[in-house]
């Protein structure tokens, strides 16, 4: 990976401060150089190749996958752990200069996932991140770098503007013929869905609470690849088990109490669906 990453000036991150303040929300363009993006879309394309990662990476051979694109292509969780391109990307300076800026604080990293996202496959209905990272006191940020361009037509995302002061809501039940989760955070009142259009390289960020979700790929042929990682600011005090151990910038592991309370929703909803990691 480029040693000489796009790194935001002064004026960029005030600039961003205070969309992400206001709004939420904020992208930052073309964050990640194109032989970054190229890297890592190559990095994924063996890794699909070259099948199952225990614990992180379940494909079914297409024969198997009762004609589900996302069975044979589900998202990896935590790619980091054992890829080293990943573990560059989840520790990208400019990247993590951003969310400390936007944190106000020192940050760590608690996750990466990558999203192939194919052709036909279904979406993530709209739901709240800090539900299941749990994190406490604060809230986590996200980091959706894309891979490909991104647009509604191949499943980009879309947030619910001014909702990263809303509070963490126990969350109802998604239409599975659009949302490969089970989970449904409704809108709030007043409130409406902003679609994200992005370029490869381009990163989007906003906090934990923030709603946010994506439609099914209803593209003919654009795989709607995506990088995403949550970093949580250094006075976190709990986040849930799944997250640890959590990365300092230098990439040292770090561990803290892990939270099991089971926030909005109590403790039932979470024994088989965090912990296996499938829920988010
Ligand atoms: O990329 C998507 O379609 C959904 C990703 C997302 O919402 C998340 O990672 O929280």
């Amino acid at each position: 990976m480029s040693t000489t990453a796009n790194i935001p000036t002064a004026a960029d991150l005030e600039s961003m401060r205070d969309s992400f303040h206001r709004r939420g929300y904020v992208v930052a363009r073309g964050l990640f150089q194109k032989n970054e993006v190229d890297q890592i879309k190559q990095t994924f394309d063996r890794i699909a190749a070259s099948g199952p990662v225990p614990g992180h990476f379940d494909p079914v051979p297409r024969q198997q996958s009762g004609g589900d694109p996302l069975k044979e292509y589900p998202r990896i969780h935590h790619p980091h752990r054992f890829d080293a391109v990943s573990r560059r990307a989840l520790l990208h300076p400019g990247v993590l200069g951003c969310v400390r800026d936007l944190m106000g604080e020192d940050t760590l990293a608690a996750q990466s996932m990558f999203y192939f996202k194919p052709p036909g496959a279904r979406g993530q209905a709209m739901h709240q991140d800090n539900f299941y990272l749990m994190v406490e006191p604060h809230t986590c940020i996200a980091a959706w770098t894309a891979i490909d361009d991104v647009d509604p037509e191949n499943g980009g995302l879309y947030l619910i503007d001014d909702t990263a002061n809303e509070p963490i809501v126990c969350p109802g039940t998604a239409d599975p013929t659009l949302s490969f989760t089970s989970h449904l955070v409704p809108t709030p009142e007043g409130k409406h869905a902003v679609p994200c259009i992005l370029n490869a390289g381009d990163t989007l960020f906003f906090n934990g609470n923030t709603i946010h979700g994506s439609g099914p790929n209803r593209s003919k042929g654009r795989f709607r690849r995506s990088f995403v990682c949550h970093y949580i600011p250094c006075s976190t005090r709990r986040i849930s088990r799944f997250y640890l151990p959590l990365l300092d910038p230098d990439g040292n592991e770090v561990m803290i109490e892990s939270n099991t309370g089971g926030g909005a929703c109590g403790r039932d909803w979470m024994e088989d669906v965090v912990w296996e990691g499938s829920a988010h």
